[in-house]
């Protein structure tokens, strides 16, 4: 398998609170998932991203494990309580010096920076003045996107205004897995619709302050099929596929919000003040703000099976259940062909002038050996079959433009704390010592020899 464009970008990617630590220092204010973390019973294990990775001291080392891995693009995120402790209004220049150090490091070292501004690490003040639900959290993301952006823009020229919404609204405020532990639909539906808002009121903010960069928002998409040719699995599919694709592609892409599921929320009784009240004059215009490119996050698909009516009424069942040799440490099946169908579909439907993978990977425990060496090769194999993929969509005209891999290192998993290792590199949270796994030493190798013909 060879990528033939020279332009094509192999990256790692990594969030704010999943590996930089210094949860309290340097003027950072508190953010949602410090408190979520922070509140017993939340995270699995019990432990918080107040250390993590300790990437906020040891940020040099880790941007010379990239160098020595070869990758020409290096995916993370902004922890917006470092810039604005209060959410808004004074700026903390020590926040905003440490992601210029970054900046300056990757660039010394030839990786180009993609920086997301909001990778869900919401300042814990603005929470407590309604946080994503709240109108006024759209004119506080824009400010600190500005703040942002004038600071970086002369030196990073790719931005990703949100990862995810999807689950910084559904996870936060419908299923309460992620900060702020909200399990509330119509707050969930309000905070969808701002975190869309605010992106597209913050691209022509980040187009002023930063000449000549591109700008995208990274979804998490998730291919979805009917489990059976039945009708009931095809209304499963439907609603599923609306629900976490739709939902979000329609009105990035100009189209609002898709009719079959605003009927359903209606009926669900999910739209605070009736049809879509929160939903303003000129906002769907604003959503549609043109875009350079689109990142995809791929992890898995979904098989769609109806909950309506008796399993022994709705057969036969035409995809069978996934087993477990083909699910990894998160018991996430591994479906290569997946990246495919969705790569070629958002194209086929959407036509973003461009897309990255902005994530994929997969978490494996595998952990060091007596000579201290990761022989992680179930990533590997998972990595290839899934470049593999993405290789064929190109082929079918996807414009796809570059790949990050998840994780650059483990790290915090979120609710499932530090139990789940995605990285390429081990990380030891008791020495923060780093160990290339054999995965970062094929991915090198990839880099080097097959992918852009680069020997
Ligand atoms: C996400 C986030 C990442 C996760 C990764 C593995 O997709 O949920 O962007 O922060 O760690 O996806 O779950």
């Amino acid at each position: 398998m060879v990528t033939s464009s020279k332009t094509f970008l192999w990256g790692a990617a990594t969030s704010s609170y999943q590996i930089e630590g210094a949860w309290n220092e340097d003027g950072k204010g508190e953010s949602i998932w410090d408190r979520y973390a922070h509140t017993p019973g939340r995270i699995k294990d019990g432990k918080t991203g107040d250390v993590a990775c300790d990437h906020y001291h040891r940020y040099q080392n880790d941007v010379a494990l990239m160098k020595q891995i070869g990758l020409d693009a290096y995916r993370f995120s902004i922890a917006w309580p470092r810039i604005l402790p209060e959410g808004r209004g004074a700026v903390n220049q020590r926040g905003l010096d440490f992601y210029n150090r970054l900046v300056d490091a990757l660039l010394a070292n030839g990786i180009q920076p993609f920086v997301t501004l909001y990778h869900w690490d919401l300042p814990q003040v603005l929470q407590d003045k309604g946080g994503w639900p709240a109108r006024a959290t759209v004119e506080a993301f824009v400010e600190y996107t500005d703040v942002v952006t004038r600071s970086l823009g002369d030196r990073v020229k790719n931005w990703i205004t949100h990862n995810e919404p999807w689950c910084a609204s559904v996870l936060g405020q419908l299923v309460g897995v992620h900060a702020p532990g909200a399990q509330d639909a119509e707050s969930a539906l309000c905070a969808a619709h701002h975190l869309l808002l605010s992106h597209g009121a913050a691209v022509p903010v980040i187009r002023a302050n930063s000449l000549g960069s591109e700008v995208g928002i990274t979804l998490n998409l998730i291919p979805a099929v009917p489990a059976s040719g039945s009708t009931a699995d095809y209304d499963a599919y439907r609603q599923y596929d609306g629900h976490i694709n739709r939902w979000f592609l329609d009105p990035l892409y100009g189209r609002d919000y898709p009719p079959d599921l605003v009927r359903d929320y209606m009926r669900k009784a999910y739209m605070p003040g009736g049809e879509l009240a929160f939903v303003k004059a000129d906002d769907y215009r604003t959503i549609a703000a043109p875009c350079d490119f689109l990142g995809v996050n791929y992890y898995m698909r979904e098989i769609c099976r109806s909950q309506d009516i008796p399993e022994e009424e709705n057969q036969p069942r035409d995809i069978p259940v996934p087993g477990p040799e083909v699910r990894t440490d998160i018991n996430w099946e591994v479906h290569p062909d997946g990246l495919f169908e969705i790569l070629y579909r958002v194209h086929a439907t959407y036509r973003p002038r461009k897309l990255y993978v902005t994530e994929n990977g997969s978490s494996y425990g595998d952990a060091p050996d007596a000579e201290g060496r990761v022989r992680d090769e179930r990533r590997i194999a998972y990595l290839r079959d899934h470049f593999a993929a993405a290789q064929r969509a190109m082929e079918q005209g996807v414009p796809l433009a570059g790949y990050f891999v998840w994780s650059l290192m483990d790290n915090f998993e979120w609710g499932e704390g530090f139990t789940q290792r995605f990285g390429i590199i081990w990380v030891d949270y008791e020495t923060q010592e780093r160990i290339l796994k054999d995965s970062a030493h094929w991915y090198a190798d990839f880099i080097r020899t097959t992918a852009n013909g680069r020997e």
